[in-house]
């Protein structure tokens, strides 16, 4: 059997998820029901599934399509803002992308007022995934901690956790540099074993050696 190189050490078990605890018999918001429906379908699903998630805007449509050499089915919306992949008016959304027999989910931005991030912590089937692929763009909020918490203990142990970083081609060595240590701070990269790419969505950087992390052809 091949080693995963990628094998997840620690969990983090310490953090506080009460600030989350919901009144009770609150009724479901429709993202919320989209989400159950999301596991509902995944359960039944048979072959990989991957998750892209991240902030709003981050690229995490654009980065499906690129890594799906544009042959997902169906294709994701690319917009500009936030909200463009949404989850949150419709009752029955896009939940689900193909391609090469992987099952691609691109989550709506989070932490918006249409996608909270309290939503993704009580319904998002985070167990259901093989890989996350978790996309950043700018600077770290305090949500995008909380959401890699979520990640990391709400996925399976087994589960690869990627940190993709967008908009590659703006940055500078120097740059680049100083990120990777802001991410090893704020997302405990190190600790946590997390592999980490910079990408281009718009000029292809790091788009193969993604696709070869996550052997897609
Ligand atoms: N220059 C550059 N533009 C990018 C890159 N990735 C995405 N974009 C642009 O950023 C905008 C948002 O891209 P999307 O792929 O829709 O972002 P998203 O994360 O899916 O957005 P939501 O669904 O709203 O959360 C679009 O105009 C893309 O063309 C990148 O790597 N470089
Ligand atoms: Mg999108």
């Amino acid at each position: 059997m091949v080693s995963n190189p990628f094998k997840r050490t620690k969990k983090d078990t310490n953090y506080d998820f009460s600030f989350y605890k919901s009144a009770p018999h609150r009724r479901k918001s429709r993202l919320e029901e989209n989400f159950s429906q999301l596991e509902t379908l995944l359960k039944k699903a048979e072959g990989r599934k991957i998750a892209l998630i991240g902030q709003p805007g981050a690229g995490k449509s654009s980065l499906l399509l690129k890594l799906t050499n544009g042959k997902c089915e169906p294709k994701p919306t690319i917009g500009q803002g936030t909200d463009t992949t949404d989850w949150s008016s419709s009752s029955k959304p896009i939940l689900c992308h193909q391609y090469d027999r992987i099952y691609f989910i691109d989550t709506p931005g989070y932490d918006t007022k249409a996608h909270p991030l309290k939503s993704y912590h009580e319904y998002f089937p985070f167990h259901c995934f093989d890989t996350v692929l978790f996309v950043i763009k700018g600077k770290v909020h305090q949500s995008d901690e909380e959401m890699l918490r979520l990640v990391m203990n709400k996925t399976r142990r087994t589960s690869t956790v990627v940190l993709v970083r967008g908009y590659a081609e703006d940055l500078t060595e120097e740059d680049r540099k100083s990120l990777e240590h802001e991410y090893s701070i704020k997302f405990k990269t190190e600790k946590h074993n997390l592999p980490f790419f910079f990408v281009s969505n718009r000029f292809g950087e790091g788009i193969a050696e993604l696709q070869a992390c996550l052997n897609i052809k």
